[in-house]
């Protein structure tokens, strides 16, 4: 009889429709509603990507995908698959209740982002384990990053290469790659979190896999609050190359601290960064996301299965 571990798949969740964008943005704003306009904006960013996100189907999707794939790989243990998600239901810490009621005492969380920062994964983990906690009896051991992963490495490697291949030869020097992520506040520096490195790390272990001759790191999507974030914002970095690099003619935009295709990426890369970049002459590319790729799906699951060695 194989023992039944619990796998905590958390995620930042998305409105399943209109109706639901005011209570997931005043989640985000940890319980203060946004100003009308604030709200109004959102809205009209949905609506521009067709009025929902694609991300509840993907994460659904790649929990799903991850709990199949482990239990293929190995047959020690029974792995089912609970979604927690931080801003919209099924919540994490209703995931937790449902695991302990349907009698599973030892979980594995993994958050769907590759890179650990106090803000970003630490949060989810810290819900998970307090309502473990409050429960009893029921263990959880936290996966903090695995952006270093090789078969998630090589997943983007795989994409730019491909991305690349596109390109007539004779302009493939006049391509520069832009690995971004999500901005922080600039207040996580304070305490040495180590968000900023692990994806300079990554952004170098890809381009040195993919022999890349250009390519640098911006920060997108940063909140519209008052104190300052991390930055080069990936807006200005393409000015900045523009001024810089006059010949550059092909711009190839990784966004490796997602793995879906969802809002940040649909309006902020595919609608911002494109418009800006066509605007200056340039030719905008971007791979399709890791979603359920298997090599990414591969990369989650050996994640998982490290943590039982
Ligand atoms: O619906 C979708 O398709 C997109 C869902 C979504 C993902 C996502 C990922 C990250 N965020 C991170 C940090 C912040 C910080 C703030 C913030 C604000 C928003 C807003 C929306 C939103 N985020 Fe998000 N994020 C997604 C959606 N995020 C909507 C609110 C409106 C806006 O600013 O656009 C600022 C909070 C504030 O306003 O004070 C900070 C990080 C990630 C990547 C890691 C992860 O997935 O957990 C970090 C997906």
């Amino acid at each position: 009889n194989q023992k039944k571990i619990g796998l905590l798949v958390m995620a930042y969740g998305t409105p399943y429709k209109k109706e639901d964008i005011v209570p997931y943005y005043t989640a985000i704003r940890h319980g203060h509603r946004p100003s009308d306009e604030q709200i109004a904006d959102l809205a009209r960013r949905y609506e521009a990507i067709g009025g929902t996100s694609p991300l509840a189907e993907l994460t659904q999707a790649q929990a799903n995908a991850l709990e199949k794939r482990l239990n293929e790989q190995q047959s020690v243990y029974t792995f089912k698959a609970y979604l927690g998600l931080k801003y919209i239901h099924p919540l994490i810490e209703d995931a937790v209740q449902q695991m302990h009621d349907d009698g599973i005492d030892h979980a594995v969380s993994i958050a769907l982002a590759p890179h650990y920062s106090r803000f970003s994964v630490q949060a989810y983990t810290d819900r998970a384990q307090k309502k473990a906690e409050e429960i009893g009896e029921f263990t959880m051991t936290s996966i903090k990053s695995w952006y270093d992963q090789p078969h998630f490495i090589d997943f983007w490697v795989r994409s730019v290469k491909d991305q690349l291949a596109k390109i007539p030869e004779e302009e493939r020097d006049q391509t520069g790659v832009l690995f971004t992520a999500h901005s922080l506040p600039k207040k996580i520096l304070k305490n040495g979190d180590p968000y900023p490195d692990q994806i300079r790390e990554t952004a170098e272990k890809i381009a040195d896999q993919a022999n890349l001759l250009h390519y640098t790191q911006a920060w997108q999507s940063a909140g519209k609050t008052g104190d300052p974030w991390l930055g080069p914002d990936v807006l200005n970095q393409i000015r900045t190359l523009f001024q810089q690099e006059e010949h550059f003619k092909h711009f190839i935009f990784c966004p490796i601290g997602f793995v879906a295709e969802h809002l940040e990426v649909l309006f902020d890369n595919d609608r911002e960064c494109r418009t800006l970049v066509e605007s200056l002459g340039g030719i905008y590319h971007r791979p399709q996301m890791p979603d359920t790729h298997p090599l990414f799906i591969d990369a989650l699951a050996s994640t998982v299965l490290n943590t039982f060695e």
